[in-house]
């Protein structure tokens, strides 16, 4: 059975998935495209084979001959879609976050829990990625003993416009805050947040510094820096007592020059991602036809920004702040 798969939000990463799906993603065809910029979806449909546009989400997710819904329009109408999926009794893969708010995430969480059936995939590539995978099977070997420390680093180049000084922390760092819960396999207790002063070079936003503590004293440290300006770039060192694991740089090569050793730094999540949205998206597809899901939940959709919350909260009062998180449902486990 090929997955027919229609496309809601042709923007940069809708636009981006489609050209993975049409690129070859087994088992998997781009079948619609929809986006309020009806010129946008006519080009993206045009450029990934012969994609319809269709006019409205709601046809798009109604349409009998559409088995699955790639969300990837912009964070406000996450929820919504997400819940009119549900509706249909049809899988849906929702880029992060999960939604704009909490209430808006446990309406997603109730609606699915109602339908009885597990159909929603939310967009945390790095669970995909192949050396966030290597680190995480290091730790199982037990070779290194127990975790102390994540250090991560998460800089862009120059991050979208619409990335204000909390949005780096909900839009950008919730990343970190999702692959550290799926590395450790635990929830969050406390988090501090500070900043440093804002680059003169993006004046508006200010770049954070996040400090967690999980509820067995492992501490994440997460900087975040979306105006880097030299490229995008991801760093992560899980500290252990008897030893250390590290993301390698990946750059495919080096090269030695004049005295000097460079490779290139990716420009962009898209770029440095590139093989974990492919690898994202066959396993959407493959949980799609086996039935069994893949990835991050609706619940841990929900769990991440329950503690980007405690995040802002920590940021704006300056003081180290509880992180508040019920017990998963037996239904996520
Ligand atoms: C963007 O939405 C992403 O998901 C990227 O991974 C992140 O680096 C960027 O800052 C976000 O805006």
């Amino acid at each position: 059975m090929t997955v027919r798969i229609g496309l809601i939000g042709a923007g940069v990463m809708g636009a981006d998935h489609a050209r993975t799906i049409a690129s070859g993603v087994g088992g998997a065809e781009l079948t619609a495209v929809h986006d309020k910029d009806i010129d946008r979806a006519r080009s993206v449909a045009r450029s990934c084979g012969d994609a319809r546009v269709v006019e409205t989400a709601d046809e798009l997710i109604a349409d009998p001959k559409i088995d699955a819904v790639l969300v990837s329009s912009p964070d406000e109408t996450h929820a919504s879609l997400a819940v009119a999926c549900i509706g249909a009794g049809k899988p849906a893969l929702v880029e992060k976050p999960l939604a704009s708010t909490l209430d808006e995430c446990r309406a997603v969480i109730s609606a699915e829990m109602k339908g009885g059936r597990r159909l929603i995939q939310v967009g945390f590539m790095r669970r995909f990625d192949p050396g966030y995978l290597a680190m995480k099977e290091a730790l199982a070997q037990n070779r290194l003993g127990a975790p102390l420390f994540f250090h991560c680093v998460h800089r862009n180049a120059v991050g979208p416009e619409y990335l204000t000084s909390e949005l780096v922390i909900a839009n950008s760092a919730v990343h970190e805050i999702d692959i550290a819960r799926f590395l450790l396999e635990e929830e969050f207790a406390w988090v501090a947040v500070t900043s440093p002063r804002a680059s003169m070079r993006a004046p508006s936003r200010r770049p954070q510094f996040i400090v967690l503590e999980t509820r067995d004293g492992v501490v994440v440290d997460v900087e975040v820096f979306v105006d880097a300006t030299y490229g995008y770039e991801v760093k992560g060192e899980l500290v252990c007592e008897a030893g250390a694991v590290m993301l390698a740089p990946n750059p495919a090569i080096t090269t030695r020059e004049a005295g000097h050793e460079m490779f290139i730094v990716e420009p962009d999540w898209r770029a440095r991602f590139k093989t974990a949205y492919r690898e994202e998206i066959a396993g959407w597809v493959d949980s799609i036809r086996s039935g069994k899901p893949r990835g991050s939940s609706a619940w841990d959709g929900y769990a991440a920004s329950v503690t980007a919350g405690a995040c802002l909260e920590a940021w704006r009062s300056r003081t180290r702040t509880k992180v508040t998180l019920a017990d998963a449902p037996d239904f996520y486990r």
